[in-house]
């Protein structure tokens, strides 16, 4: 076992974080739910604010980024063919990043505005139903995605223009910290870092193994219980573990590959089957409204409280905020793997594929699975809302899913894909996290430390299921995750400066793709900045 690459403080911290925080939540299950409860209620009601700028500000930063100077640099070398065709990196970037949540929320997100729709309006009135098409879209689009764009931007920087071979937070905003990123600084932000994604993930977890466990239990007639999601979990543990340990060409990108594959059978079988006109026309609305409130939505919050006859709803602290911090504790993680997959693409390239193909296939997933449900809500052929209202969301999934001809069979699908989205981005994140904590990172990571990864990954949030306390540790992740925000504008901040002296420093280059010379001996006016401020 080579222990010498390994990063001990940062590999040590995170786990000693994470027991830190997960232990009382098995010892104090009660008052560590009210106390984390407490601290999300004062986190989001106070700096709900924050994080709607931060989305704002990434989604025009990167826009900016990408039609700028900087955006024209190009990872890797000059005559450099992308590492990867558009079609894998596509599929990679979005099984990374998105998981199993998607089928979850896709189908049954527009459910929750219905019942309690924005801005004050009257639940399950004619504007509840418009708005229940358009904003799940909104929250699983451009914005979203410029969150998860941001950090690959001074990681890919660092990685393949300034050959740098650490995959790391703390190395991505060395320009702005300089040798902090070496000190305590440095691996509390690795750390925070891997402590989001935990959470995040946990969360992921939490609300798959339940719809796996439905979809299961609808096939063999077996109830759901808790032994079963244990065993579900497991055999995903396995899975990703295998993927990850297979490495990146050979295990990430072929089940990436299915993954997509599948998806977008199924999509394409609901689209054909389903009310095809319905849902064609229910989603070019939706994306219409979305794209005509763009900005209200984006800035969407409530200031008025219940003052002046206005009614306070707590949606975008529900939604919205929530969301975008949701996203943000994956971010650095996508981040980290997008920049590693991105070699031979430019930074523009790689901004533009992020934002359009992911907001592409979440807008299919939602105009698809979720205008499905909706058309039998509405055309009375199956009352989704009672039936959640009875049974909770994660039945209901499996019951609109089953009501599609040879139901069965589809519901057999949906739960393998379900299973493969969950393996797709646990595999890449135990990647990650063993980038991460590892002082550099030659071809891939160690294996032992993806293996170690991927059964903390699962293993934690296993345990808190039995327990009773996974929603506190997801709380407590999405807490956790606001110092992010701070990280972000670093990640920003750090990628404008050293790119932008990079290309002053160049004496010449060619448009349309800037190709950096960077020479570690080369004195760019970024060093002459570094050695003032030393
Ligand atoms: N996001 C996309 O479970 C998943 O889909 C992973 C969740 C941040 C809402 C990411």
């Amino acid at each position: 076992m080579r222990t010498k690459l390994i990063d001990w403080p940062t590999f040590i911290g995170s786990v000693i974080l994470l027991l830190a925080v997960t232990l009382p939540l098995i010892f104090f299950p009660e008052t560590g739910k009210a106390l984390v409860g407490m601290a999300n209620e004062y986190m989001t009601s106070n700096f709900g604010i924050l994080y709607l700028a931060l989305g704002l500000g990434a989604f025009g930063f990167l826009i900016y980024v990408a039609f700028s100077k900087n955006g024209h640099i190009k990872l890797g070398d000059e005559d450099e063919e992308p590492e990867f065709n558009n079609f894998s990196w596509a599929a990679m970037l979005f099984a990374a990043g998105i998981g199993s949540s998607i089928l979850y929320w896709s189908v049954i997100e527009w459910v929750y505005y219905y019942e309690g729709p924005p801005f004050g309006l009257t639940p399950e009135s004619t504007e509840a139903i418009q708005w229940s098409t358009a904003y799940g879209m909104f929250h699983w689009g451009p914005i979203a995605w410029a969150i998860y764009a941001l950090p690959a931007l001074p990681i890919a920087y660092f990685y393949y223009v300034r050959r740098i071979s650490v995959l790391k937070v703390s190395e991505a905003v060395r320009p702005i910290l300089g040798d902090r990123s070496d000190g305590p600084l440095g691996k509390v932000i690795d750390i925070l870092f891997i402590f989001g994604l935990l959470g995040g993930a946990g969360t992921t977890l939490a609300l798959g193994t339940p719809m796996i466990a439905e979809g299961i239990s609808e096939l063999t007639g077996i109830p759901v219980s808790l032994g079963m999601k244990a065993v579900i979990m497991l055999v995903c543990t396995v899975i990703f573990a295998v993927s990850s340990y297979a490495g990146l060409n050979k295990g990430i990108k072929l089940l990436s590959d299915l993954n997509i594959w599948l998806a977008l059978g199924i999509l394409t079988f609901v689209f054909v089957f389903g009310p095809t006109r319905f849902i064609l026309e229910t989603t070019f609305n939706g994306i219409g409204i979305v794209m005509d409130n763009f900005f209200r939505m984006a800035t969407w919050m409530e200031p008025f409280g219940d003052f002046g006859g206005f009614t306070s709803t707590g949606f975008p602290e529900s939604w919205t905020v929530f969301y975008w911090a949701w996203w943000l504790v994956y971010a650095p993680f996508v981040g980290l793997f997008v920049a590693r997959i991105s070699r031979g693409r430019t930074i523009r390239g790689m901004i533009i594929g992020t934002m359009v193909y992911g907001t592409f296939g979440c807008v299919l997933f939602f105009g698809v699975l979720g205008n499905y449900g909706l058309y039998l809500h509405l055309s009375g052929t199956f009352d989704v809302i009672s039936y959640m209202a009875t049974y909770g969301p994660a039945p209901t999934i499996i019951a609109i899913i089953s009501q599609l001809p040879f139901g069965s069979a589809v519901v057999g699908v949906f739960t393998v894909l379900a299973i493969i989205f969950l393996a797709t981005t646990f595999d890449s994140s135990s990647y990650i996290l063993a980038s991460v904590t590892q002082k550099h990172v030659e071809d891939e990571p160690l294996v032992w430390n993806r293996l170690f990864w991927a059964f903390a990954l699962s293993i934690m949030p296993l345990t808190l299921m039995f327990l009773g306390g996974l929603e506190t540790l997801q709380t407590a992740s999405i807490v956790g995750g606001f110092p992010l925000i701070f990280i972000m504008i670093l990640l920003g901040w750090s990628f404008m400066r050293v790119s932008s002296s990079d290309i002053r420093a160049q004496d010449e280059y060619e448009s349309p793709t800037i190709h950096i010379q960077y020479r570690k001996k080369k004195r760019t006016p970024f060093d002459v900045l570094k050695d003032k401020a030393d």
